[in-house]
């Protein structure tokens, strides 16, 4: 499932007390930011980065209360975000659900100064 561009925050739904992992890829000349909140204003994750680097940051976190909101900014402004998701499904269950977010910072259209990926498992270890 995909979406047109909005913009961010974004609210997700993430499975409380289960892991998530996230990385954050920038081709972009501004300063992008991630940052990921449960709906207490918990920060889960706030990482920075600029130029083009594949998987410049990645890490993970449990699922706090829903729903979380994903903003990605470039210098501290807002940029604009495509996203996306799927689920891998097992007998019904949701075994581990994928988001995948795109953003763009100046209005070039390319869409790649910021790609986020998001999932989360049911199960860890
Ligand atoms: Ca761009």
């Amino acid at each position: 499932m995909s979406f047109p561009p909005t913009r961010d925050p974004i609210e997700v739904n993430l499975w409380p007390g289960r892991v998530a992992q996230w990385s954050l890829s920038t081709q972009a000349g501004f300063t992008q930011n991630l940052l990921i909140k449960d709906a207490d204003g918990n920060i889960l994750v706030n990482a920075s980065d600029s130029g083009t680097k594949y998987f410049a940051k990645t890490g993970t976190f449990m699922g706090g209360k829903n729903p979380h909101t994903v903003a990605i900014s470039a210098n501290g402004k807002p940029s604009d975000v495509q996203a996306a998701s799927s689920a891998m499904v097992l007998g019904g269950k949701a075994t581990s659900k994928t988001y995948l977010f795109a953003s763009e910072d100046l209005g070039d259209g390319d869409y790649q100064d910021s790609f986020v990926t998001l999932t989360w498992f049911e199960f860890h270890g």
